[in-house]
């Protein structure tokens, strides 16, 4: 038998995502949510808490992005954050239920060594001792940094490819897709979890959503995590979000990440803000199982804990470590 080329078995996979996707969305929302029934517990939920240790002032050019240097936000371009304060954050991190605390930074890729980049690891170990998940965030990896990285404790490494290949030379122009999955090859390689997702509502067509969700999947190993943000502008990003976001789509959308990843934490992330309760819960039912909790994603607004915790109540999810 000969093999298929690499060609072929991307098409045959977004045919059968697309096929999934465009199903009539309750019965989706069924497939989806008994695959979730059959790999997870339906009652736990992951909480992880972000904090912008380097906010601001990235050479990249992500046209979603609030911290890019190529356009005026309000975002003020901050140095990195000390130590002892990164450990304050996370320790309340703790207290307020997370149990992986994500350190996320505005680099293209972090300094290659010197103090910043010693500072990192350290935050690493120091986080680690708390007895929580450390997930960092920090831009393209070379081979020891990651290594590094992993020795320090580092359990996750965020790393989106964000859209479909053909969208993303839309969205950046700074670097390639070929850079980001270089990256998260070096991720994989040096032992880390791969968390990496996209982001919807950006003006991509359907066929970039599945295009992502091929992508993932396409990976040497699917990722573990898979955050899935809805755009969220910000003023002064020269990307205009779609005309009309109709919530429905991030329903579709974890509801096909859940049936195409069925082992991979799947996060409702950027984005809660805009979603009602009952999109929330849907969500869930297809096969959310992450959130992000804290009043603050890296730069924008997140739903209030308490807001979180009472709808977490009326669902019957409980936090699971
Ligand atoms: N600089 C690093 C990088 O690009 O990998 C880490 C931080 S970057 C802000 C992390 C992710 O945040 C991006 O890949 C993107 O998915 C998400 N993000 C950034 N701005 C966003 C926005 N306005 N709406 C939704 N998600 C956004
Ligand atoms: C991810 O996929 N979403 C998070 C996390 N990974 C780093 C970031 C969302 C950022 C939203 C825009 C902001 O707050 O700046
Ligand atoms: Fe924003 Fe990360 Fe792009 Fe920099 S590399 S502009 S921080 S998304």
């Amino acid at each position: 038998m000969t093999a298929i080329s690499a060609t072929t078995r991307k098409t045959q996979l977004v045919d059968k995502i697309r096929a999934a996707h465009d199903q009539p969305l309750l019965d989706l929302v069924y497939t989806a949510a008994t695959v979730h029934r059959q790999h997870h517990n339906p009652h736990h939920i992951q909480l992880s808490q972000l904090l912008s240790i380097k906010t601001g002032g990235c050479k990249e050019d992500c046209a979603y992005c609030p911290q890019s240097a190529h356009y005026k936000t309000p975002v003020q371009a901050e140095r990195m954050w000390d130590i002892t304060d990164i450990v304050v954050r996370a320790k309340a991190a703790k207290s307020q239920g997370a149990s992986r605390f994500c350190m996320g930074a505005a680099w293209s890729s972090p300094p290659a060594q010197g103090p910043v980049y010693r500072s990192l690891l350290q935050s690493a170990r120091e986080v680690k001792k708390l007895g929580l998940e450390v997930c960092m965030t920090l831009g393209m990896l070379d081979q020891r940094m990651a290594h590094e990285l992993k020795q320090a404790g580092v359990d996750y490494y965020n790393h989106n490819l964000d859209t479909s290949p053909e969208y993303y030379q839309r969205i950046i122009t700074t670097r390639t897709y070929a850079d980001r999955l270089a990256t998260l090859r070096r991720v994989r390689t040096a032992g880390m979890k791969v968390c990496c997702g996209g982001i919807i509502g950006m003006g991509e067509s359907v066929a970039d959503r599945i295009g992502l969700l091929a992508e993932l999947c396409l990976l040497d190993e699917p990722p573990e995590s898979v955050p899935i943000n809805q755009y969220i502008k910000v003023q002064g990003t020269p990307l205009a979000p779609s005309a009309e976001f109709d919530d429905w789509d991030m329903v579709r959308m974890v509801a096909v990440a859940r049936i195409f990843l069925p082992h991979a934490t799947v996060r409702l992330s950027a984005g809660r803000t805009m979603m009602n309760e009952q999109t929330q819960g849907l969500c869930f039912l297809a096969g959310a199982n992450s959130l992000f909790i804290g009043d603050k994603l890296l730069t924008t607004q997140n739903p209030h804990l308490d807001t979180d915790k009472a709808l977490l109540t009326k669902l019957g999810l409980s936090p699971q470590d």
